[in-house]
C-alpha cells in the first residue's frame, strides 16, 4: 500500500529520481552539503555544524488564507477553517502536482510522531522535493524505516517549482500559488508552493495539530498546540505544566525558562505540540510528538532564554536570521545594536530602521540539545499534568495569573483565549484576534465539537488537572508592561504549583482565584502596578464577557456547548 502510494505519487509528480531517507548522519551531511552548493545553505564559520538560509521574501511564515480542511462535510470543517469539497481539491491538487517535481529529486521521508515504543506515537510519511524540509524533518521528527510504521499519514510537499532540462535553480524555490490541504477522513496532507516551517515541515502543524485532533477527538484524546514543562520546587518535588499560548507568545522562553527564585528550576519536555492522553489511574499524560524545537529566533536572547542561546551554539539550521560578516548570525534583541557589516534576511546590507531578521524568523534545533532537556521527555508512557495554563497576549483586562473554579470554567477560559496578532502568520500585527486554546489556525474540525471534547473528558474517575489563565502582557497607562516576564515568570509558575500543593491561598474574583500574594522577594516592582496585575475590572469585564457571548454564537452557533454559555453567564453573574 505505501509502495503503490509512492509509485503514484511518483507518476504524478515526474521528479528525476526517489530517494528513500533513511534519516542517518551522513544523508544529512550529503544533503547539506548539497543546499550549500545550491547556495540555499551558508555554513556558519561560528557555530559547529551548524547553517543559514534565506528563504524568498515572500514565503516566510504559515499561510492560514491557503490553508484548506477538505472534509467530506463543509459542516465539520467548523466556521474556524477554510473548507474545499475533498474531491474538488483532489482534482485542484492533481493539476498542480502534475509534473511539479520536473528535474529535482522526490525524497520519501518515513518518520514518527512521538516516543520511541509508546502506545501514543504516530508514524507519518512526507513526500518532498526540498532537501532543506528532509534536513528539518530529520531535526523536527524521528526519522524510521517505512517497515517499523503501521498505519501511516500520507503527506505531500512540493516547492511548486520544476525546472526545465539545464535550468539553473534558486537558493529558495517556491510558487506564489500556495495551497496546504488537509483530508481528515483520508488522513493525508498536500501542500504547495512553499518551503518555510508549518507550510512544509508536515510533521507538526498538519499532521501532529491539523490531523492529530482530529484522530484525538475519535480516539479520545488530546492534541494540542501545547509546551510541557516540569517544575521543580526547593523540597525536590515536581510537577508537570501543559501551557497553551498562540503563536509567537513566548511558549519557548517559558518551556525553557531560567528560574529567578532560589530553588526552583524548570526542565523542558517540549515547547510546542502535547499529545495528551488519560491513563488507567486517571491522570492526564502528555507526550511532545517532535523532535525538536522550531523557535522564534527574534527576541531570543541570553536575558530571555540563555538555554536556548545554548542550545543553539552547534547543530542548528536558521533561516531568515541576519548575517554576520565573521559568519556567524544575528537577530533583534540578541544585543543592544546591530554588529558592524551585518546582512539582513533579504540578502541586503543592513540599513538602521529596517528589520535585520524577520519577525518570523526560525531555528531548528534537536530537542537533544537542550541543556534542561527533561529525563522523562522521552518516555513512552508520557509524563503526568498536573496543570494546564492558557496565555493570551493582552495588553488590558486579563490579570497575571487566575484559577479556574472547575474544569467546565477552565475549558470557558481556553475557548476565550485572545491575543494580539504576531508574525508567524500572514496577518495585521497587533489586531486582537480570538484563538480559541491558541488552536484557531490548528483545529481539523468544527471547533464547537473540540469545545464539547474538552467538556467530555471529565468524569467521575478521572482526576482532572486544574486549568490557570495567565497573561504577561498586561501594560500600564505608559504602555509599559508591568511584569517583567521571562525568568520572573517561576513567581507565577510557584504559585500555581503550591495552590496544586494546596498551600497557597487563592482570593476570590468573579473569574477565579488570584494570588492573595505573589512572592516578589528580590524584585522590583511597584506595589500598586503588582495590585493593577490581580485586578479583575467588573465593567471591562462584563464587556468582554457580552463580546465573547457574541462571538461564540454568531460564529459556532448551535454547536457552541450548552454548559460553556452557563458558565459564561456565571463570569458575567459574578461581575
Ligand atoms: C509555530 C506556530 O511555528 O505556532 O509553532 O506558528
Ligand atoms: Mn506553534
Amino acid at each position: 500500500m505505501i509502495k503503490q502510494f509512492i509509485n503514484s505519487i511518483q507518476t504524478l509528480c515526474e521528479p528525476d529520481r526517489v530517494h528513500i531517507c533513511d534519516g542517518s548522519e551522513e544523508e544529512f551531511h550529503a544533503l547539506a552539503q548539497l543546499l550549500e552548493k545550491q547556495g540555499t545553505f551558508v555554513r556558519l564559520q561560528k557555530r559547529e555544524n551548524s547553517f543559514y538560509a534565506r528563504s524568498d521574501p515572500s514565503d516566510v511564515a504559515r499561510v492560514e488564507s491557503r490553508t484548506f480542511i477538505c472534509s467530506e462535510n463543509r459542516e465539520n470543517a467548523g466556521p474556524t477553517n477554510n473548507w474545499k469539497d475533498p474531491k474538488e481539491m483532489k482534482a485542484l491538487l492533481e493539476n498542480l502536482f502534475k509534473g511539479c517535481m520536473k528535474g529535482r529529486v522526490m525524497y520519501v521521508i518515513p518518520y514518527a510522531m512521538g516516543p520511541k515504543n509508546s502506545p501514543y506515537t504516530k508514524f507519518g510519511i512526507e513526500i518532498t522535493d526540498s532537501p532543506y524540509v528532509v534536513c528539518s524533518m530529520k531535526i523536527m521528527a524521528r526519522i524510521i524505516q517505512i517497515d517499523e510504521g503501521k498505519e501511516f499519514v500520507l503527506g505531500v510537499h512540493s516547492v511548486g517549482m520544476p525546472l526545465k532540462e539545464g535550468e539553473k535553480d534558486v537558493p529558495w524555490p517556491c510558487n506564489q500559488e500556495k495551497v496546504i490541504a488537509h483530508f481528515p477522513e483520508a488522513k493525508e496532507i498536500w501542500s504547495y508552493g512553499s518551503g518555510y516551517g508549518g507550510n512544509a515541515l508536515l510533521g507538526k502543524k498538519c499532521f501532529a495539530l491539523r490531523i492529530g485532533s482530529k484522530i484525538a477527538k475519535e480516539e479520545g484524546w488530546l492534541a494540542e498546540h501545547m509546551l510541557i514543562m516540569g517544575l521543580t520546587n526547593p523540597e525536590g518535588k515536581k510537577k508537570y505544566i501543559a501551557a497553551a499560548f498562540p503563536s509567537s507568545c513566548g511558549k519557548t522562553n517559558l518551556a525553557m525558562l531560567t528560574s529567578s527564585l532560589k530553588g526552583w528550576s524548570v526542565e523542558c519536555v517540549g515547547d510546542d505540540i502535547a499529545w495528551m492522553h488519560f491513563g488507567k489511574d486517571g491522570r492526564l499524560y502528555a507526550v511532545n510528538p517532535e523532535n525538536g524545537f522550531f523557535g522564534v529566533a527574534p527576541g531570543t536572547s541570553e536575558k530571555s532564554n540563555p538555554i536556548a542561546m545554548k542550545m543553539i551554539e552547534k547543530d542548528t539550521i536558521f533561516t531568515n536570521v541576519a548575517y554576520t560578516k565573521e559568519g556567524d548570525v544575528w537577530w533583534e534583541g540578541m544585543s543592544e545594536t546591530p554588529p558592524e557589516g551585518l546582512i539582513d534576511w533579504r540578502g541586503n546590507p543592513y540599513k538602521k530602521g529596517e528589520k535585520a531578521a524577520h519577525l518570523n524568523a526560525r531555528f531548528t534545533v534537536s530537542k537533544k540539545r537542550c541543556p534542561i532537556y527533561d529525563p522523562l521527555g522521552d518516555d513512552p508512557r508520557g509524563v503526568p499534568i498536573d496543570a494546564i495554563i492558557f496565555g493570551g497576549r493582552r495588553a488590558a483586562l486579563l490579570p497575571l495569573v487566575v484559577e479556574a473554579y472547575d474544569w467546565t470554567e477552565g475549558v470557558l477560559m481556553g475557548a476565550a483565549l485572545s491575543s494580539e496578532m504576531t508574525a508567524a502568520a500572514e496577518g495585521a500585527l497587533g489586531d486582537l484576534r480570538h484563538d480559541p486554546f491558541a488552536m484557531l489556525p490548528f483545529c481539523g474540525y468544527h471547533m464547537g465539537d473540540y469545545f464539547q471534547h474538552w467538556l467530555d473528558l471529565e468524569t467521575q474517575e478521572r482526576k482532572m488537572p486544574k486549568i490557570f489563565s495567565v497573561n504577561w502582557f498586561r501594560k500600564n497607562e505608559k504602555g509599559d508592561y508591568i511584569w517583567s516576564g521571562f525568568g520572573e515568570n517561576v513567581r507565577v509558575l510557584k504559585w500555581i504549583f503550591n495552590r496544586l500543593e494546596g498551600s497557597e491561598v487563592g482570593v476570590k474574583t468573579a473569574l477565579g482565584f488570584v494570588p492573595h500574594e505573589l512572592d516578589t522577594t528580590g524584585l522590583k516592582i511597584d506595589e500598586k502596578e503588582l495590585k493593577k496585575l490581580f485586578l479583575v475590572d467588573s465593567a471591562a469585564y462584563s464587556k468582554e464577557c457580552k463580546d465573547l457571548l457574541g462571538y461564540f454564537q454568531t460564529t459556532f452557533g448551535e454547536r457552541f456547548p450548552r454548559n460553556l454559555k452557563d458558565a459564561l453567564t456565571r463570569w458575567q453573574d459574578r461581575m
